[in-house]
């Protein structure tokens, strides 16, 4: 089969990009330990409100020092605002919705989970730095959706 140069070339830059990217995606994937959802846990987002975790959420400290923080998003606030949680300390976040999808970012932080009604999404992670954070709603999820901000206080 005849191809002309220029083609080849073509195709040949074309096969190194894909590769590029995919390399890409794979290092920063490693780099950033990215992975993918892990936790799968329902709850009825209905009954959020008599949920002995999620009705008044509340902070807690394990007895090895560890936190677990319950977070509720609904529109267009995150509860509890602020959420005050030690440095050097593993942190569980667990986190639902009442209503619609919601994001969970901090940002300048690795701490990032999308937010469905009907699960609980949980990840842990270790806040090395103590300031002021603020989380955000990356999540279009309505009029106001640019309001919805939170803070995250490390101590
Ligand atoms: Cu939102």
């Amino acid at each position: 089969m005849q191809v002309d140069l220029y083609e080849r070339i073509w195709m040949w830059a074309a096969t190194v990009l894909i590769v590029l990217f995919i390399g890409a995606i794979m290092l920063t994937a490693g780099e950033e330990a990215i992975e993918p959802p892990s936790h799968v846990e329902t709850i009825d987002p209905t009954t959020i409100s008599t949920n002995p975790e999620f009705a008044k959420p509340t902070i807690v400290t394990r007895p090895d020092g560890s936190v677990v923080v319950p977070v509720v998003a609904s529109m267009f606030a995150f509860a509890p605002d602020p959420i005050e949680v030690p440095a050097h300390v593993r942190v569980t976040f667990r986190i639902t919705s009442t209503d619609v999808i919601h994001g969970f970012d901090v940002a300048g932080t690795n701490a990032n989970a999308m937010v469905i009604p009907g699960y609980v999404s949980q990840f842990t992670m270790t806040f090395p730095t103590a300031g002021r954070y603020t989380i955000t709603c990356n999540e279009f999820c309505g009029l106001l959706h640019h309001m919805m901000v939170g803070h995250l206080v490390v101590k």
